[in-house]
């Protein structure tokens, strides 16, 4: 793998899973590869478990980690081509590519949406720029439009607890008061399209996403009726993307309850997190011993590692 910048990146999914899978056993077999190897993790944004998985599994690899936040600590960065650079903008990503590039081996980068320019958005100007000018392989660690990471954990997390060789799997929406991405969804119905999972979808009207991602996913707009005999359900909430980057709804009837919970198939429930409780999910699901969230945190650690094993291999 020379980038992993969405869940194509990987080639082939299913034993990918698998290797994830069994790096368990031994999470440290690997930790020659990485030796005299230095990553740097760029974030614009926050973050507790990317920041945290992604740094564990450099280290079960061997190798060293810095880690910069571009939110207070960098200099702005500029990003426009030809651009006269006399406003609030320090440095140019051209030569901040560059300059990263003769430090480290790996750059891997948080760069979530603005939700305010829905074209600028979709041209991952950050990801690709970084792509375009750093002369080291690139990691998405959460894009304007793609989690890939993430939707790799939720895999390894789906296998390991199904116990129907073809599960149902919901994604539904729940309200939030701010406006959040719709990088985790995305990357989600992109990874169940993959999976043998009957899939649902089910969100209010007005949250549909953007139909060039969802396909042909099924989309059922009464969410009592898709959570019936749900294996997983699997909670997010997302601004609207027609209405681009709007909060519609804030519905708490669209929150996840015990009483919902009830409908489905002794279902697990998951999160990518960080959520809210009481908002997105009763404090009830959240405590419940169907919710494995905490068990899907652990598994960004193993999709990290095997992405960057795979990275490591390919440039050794
Ligand atoms: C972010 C999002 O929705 O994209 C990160 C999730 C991993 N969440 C929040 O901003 C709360
Ligand atoms: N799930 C996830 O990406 O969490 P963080 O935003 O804390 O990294």
């Amino acid at each position: 793998m020379n980038n992993f910048l969405k869940i194509s990146d990987i080639d082939n999914l299913k034993s990918t899973i698998k290797e994830a899978i069994d790096l368990k056993d031994n999470p440290r077999k690997f930790k020659k590869l990485g030796e005299n190897k230095t990553i740097v993790l760029l974030f614009f944004n926050a973050s507790l478990r990317t920041r945290l998985s992604t740094q564990k599994a450099a280290i079960n690899l061997g190798m060293d980690v810095v880690v910069m936040n571009f939110t207070n600590e960098g200099w702005q960065l500029e990003f426009e081509d030809g651009i006269v650079m006399n406003k609030n903008k320090s440095e140019h990503v051209k030569e901040a590519a560059k300059v990263i590039s003769q430090y480290c081996d790996i750059v891997a980068i948080r760069a979530f949406a603005s939700l305010t320019d829905k074209e600028k958005d979709e041209a991952e100007v950050v990801l690709n720029n970084f792509k375009k000018y750093a002369n080291i392989p690139v990691v998405n660690m959460e894009s304007a439009t793609g989690h890939p990471l993430q939707a790799l954990a939720d895999a390894i997390t789906i296998e390991e607890f199904k116990s129907t060789k073809k599960p149902k799997v919901v994604l539904s929406w729940a309200p939030h008061p701010k406006a959040l991405p719709h990088a985790v969804a995305n990357s989600f119905v992109e990874m169940m399209q993959l999976q043998d999972v009957n899939f649902v979808i089910t969100h209010p009207k007005g949250y549909e996403l953007n139909p060039k991602i969802t396909k042909n996913s099924a989309i059922e707009y009464n969410q009592e009726k898709a959570f019936e005999n749900a294996d997983f359900v699997y909670v997010k909430n997302w601004s609207s993307y027609k209405n681009y980057g709007k909060v519609l709804n804030t519905d708490s009837k669209w929150m996840i309850t015990a009483d919902k919970m009830k409908l489905t198939n002794k279902g697990k429930f998951m999160h990518c997190l960080p959520v809210r409780r009481n908002v997105i999910v009763t404090d009830e699901v959240m405590d419940s011993e169907n919710s494995i969230v905490i068990e899907q945190a652990n598994n960004r650690t193993y999709a990290a590692q095997i992405v960057l094993k795979k990275i490591l291999e390919q440039n050794d």
